[in-house]
């Protein structure tokens, strides 16, 4: 893919045609405020590997309380009307910046985690995505490895990633409290997310306790990889 037109997907040239009003890919919403999406699936359906009680906490408690202070944190900032994906796209961490920010991230990266957790689905990448891992990782258990080290390694709350960078390629990274790799005013590794495991105590404790690494063993056997392969196509095509 052309970095133009990977720019285009991923809002990398908003900034350029600001003056353009009308080309604007701000896709305002009338102001409409941000909804929790519908959870697609039980909360005792990810048993025993996440708990219903974490999974119930987790969504209607900490998801739901992003998207609250999201909505109360854009009353009064310039880029309310604009899509999830874009304010991250433009969010700075600026003082001015961080209910925002920290908020909007919440929204964004949860959403996308409940998404990949679906039930059913292909328990491996497949197709496209599975010739990309293997080109860009050796192997599929060489991506899981690298994955779960960067899950273990964040140092105290954040999320790991595997995201597609502007060539097309994939690469793991991780990042601090609710950031994620489309922040590009705020991380190193830009990308556009197709899969991300929430570390966050709040994700994993009840069950887990201090025990992060067999929960990320754990998660791994539930991504829906069909999922993640359909993030992949539209991310490259
Ligand atoms: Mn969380």
């Amino acid at each position: 893919m052309k970095r133009k037109d990977f720019l285009l997907r991923t809002g990398g040239v908003c900034a350029g045609i600001a003056l353009l009003p009308t080309l604007s890919c701000s896709r305002p919403r009338g102001n409409k405020p941000f909804e929790l999406p519908k959870l697609g699936f039980a909360f005792d359906a990810l048993e025993p590997n996440i708990d219903a009680l974490t999974m119930e906490i987790h969504y209607t408690k900490h998801h739901a309380g992003y998207v609250k202070k999201l909505n109360a944190a854009l009353e009064k900032h310039s880029l309310r009307g604009e899509t999830i994906m874009d304010i991250c796209r433009k969010i700075t961490n600026k003082v001015e910046d961080v209910a925002v920010l920290n908020n909007a991230g919440g929204h964004y990266n949860h959403s996308l985690f409940w998404e990949i957790l679906q039930p059913k689905g292909a328990k491996a990448p497949e197709g496209k995505l599975a010739k990309q891992i293997n080109k860009d990782f050796g192997s599929f258990e060489n991506f899981t490895k690298e994955f779960a080290q960067a899950a273990a390694t964040v140092f105290g709350s954040g999320w790991a990633w595997l995201a597609v960078d502007a060539k097309g390629g994939l690469f793991v990274t991780s990042t601090h409290n609710q950031e994620n790799p489309l922040m590009k005013n705020v991380v190193d590794k830009i990308g556009l997310p197709v899969l991300g495991i929430d570390v966050w105590e709040h994700a994993y404790y009840l069950h887990y306790q201090n025990r992060r690494k067999e929960y990320i063993t754990n998660f791994m056997k539930l991504i829906n990889w069909e999922i993640v392969g359909s993030k992949f196509l539209n991310a490259i095509t």
